[in-house]
């Protein structure tokens, strides 16, 4: 059997092969609490075949909400509703991590409580349009962070990190990723700052890093991973210098020792291969384990395990139309193609009615 689908070992987590789901927004939480469902954990479990679990991105606090219905974990209620999940998961083996995500600028005010401004960097309106309960409209210029605000911010992180243990998660990750406040500290497109926290690539850094070890200190570095997209430029994601930035993003990561980290290849959902940026120079420089993303298909995820490229492969889009993807990866089975209009909101139709080939 190929390498891909043997088991794994991922910092402190035994997981039964290589093949990961990759984290997927979906919408479906309690319109109400943001918390998620019964509904949400019957999709997970039947997809707990996977290796390992990343769940779909979840706010850390109500300022940390860009889209509509996304699920939090910062409420009791939301922790009793990730606690369906995680059960159902693990009554059949499964290992799933919690993605932790504050959106910075990339929110509306009709997604903040009291209809405030998001919080960003800096106070720079993104390129593109907010996805809100009444469609798509223009962002609004955020509200940019004051310096006293930060350690909140981290503490938050740390919170949401010791409900998700609560939750039963076996670990978290930390969505670094894709133009989401994190990533918005890192670039020099968005973070215009005259604090610690901007100008040089070590003041821009500063925030993952202490989200990270306030979260390590938490839960162990151990079962903490780290999400990023160096080559991407969604979410409106500019830096004059990314090979720099980012060699120096996980050298840091590598000294922490986290479990793994998790690599957006190229554009997010888009090409893989970005004039500039040598994904394969930045890997080298992180020492852990290495899960790759990023439009992988059957043999391109197992050359890259067999070589060494990769040490697991996060399947993002097939997760959703195929729940037990890991079975027909091994038998090469064909793979259904999900429907793209009911990607995000709506019940179970395109959620939880795509069947399995034993179905
Ligand atoms: C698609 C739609 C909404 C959010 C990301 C969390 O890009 C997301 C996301 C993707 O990381």
């Amino acid at each position: 059997m190929e390498k891909l689908f043997q088991p794994a070992k991922l910092g402190s987590t035994q997981l039964s092969s290589r093949v990961v789901m990759a984290p997927l927004t979906r919408s479906r939480a309690n319109h109400e609490s943001d918390a998620p469902t019964e509904m949400n954990a019957r999709y997970y479990a039947q997809r707990a075949s996977a290796g390992l679990i990343i769940s779909e991105a979840s706010q850390i606090s109500p300022q940390g909400k860009g889209y509509p219905w996304t699920p939090g974990i910062y409420s009791e209620e939301q922790v009793a509703g990730w606690k369906l999940v995680t059960d159902a998961i693990h009554e059949q083996g499964g290992k799933i991590f919690i993605q932790l995500w504050h959106v910075g600028r990339i929110s509306h005010p009709s997604l903040q409580k009291g209809g405030i401004l998001p919080v960003a960097p800096s106070a720079l309106k993104p390129a593109g349009l907010a996805f809100t309960e009444s469609g798509m409209v223009e962002f609004e210029t955020p509200r940019a962070l004051d310096t006293s605000e930060i350690p909140g911010i981290v503490e938050d992180y740390r919170k949401a990190a010791e409900n998700a243990m609560r939750a039963g998660f076996d670990g978290v990750e930390i969505h670094g990723a894709n133009g989401y406040l994190l990533d918005q500290f890192m670039r020099d497109g968005s973070n215009k700052r005259t604090d610690d926290y901007g100008g040089s690539i070590e003041n821009r850094s500063r925030l993952l890093l202490e989200v990270v070890d306030a979260i390590c200190a938490e839960i162990g570095a151990d079962k903490v991973g780290v999400r990023l997209s160096p080559a991407s430029s969604v979410n409106d994601m500019k830096d004059s210098d990314p090979m720099a930035l980012f060699s120096h993003v996980i050298e840091a990561l590598s000294k922490r020792r986290i479990a793994y980290l998790h690599m957006v290849e190229g554009v997010t959902r888009g090409p893989r291969e970005v004039e500039g940026i040598d994904i394969e120079k930045l890997r080298s420089r992180f020492e852990g384990a290495y899960i790759a993303n990023n439009c992988y298909d059957r043999d391109l995820a197992i050359s890259a395990v067999e070589s060494g490229r990769a040490d697991f492969v996060a399947f993002g889009r097939p997760f959703i139309s195929n729940p037990d993807l890991v079975e027909r990866l091994k038998r090469n089975a064909a793979l259904a193609v999900p429907d793209q209009s009911t990607f995000y909101g709506g019940g179970e139709a395109g959620y939880t009615d795509y069947p399995a080939l034993e179905d």
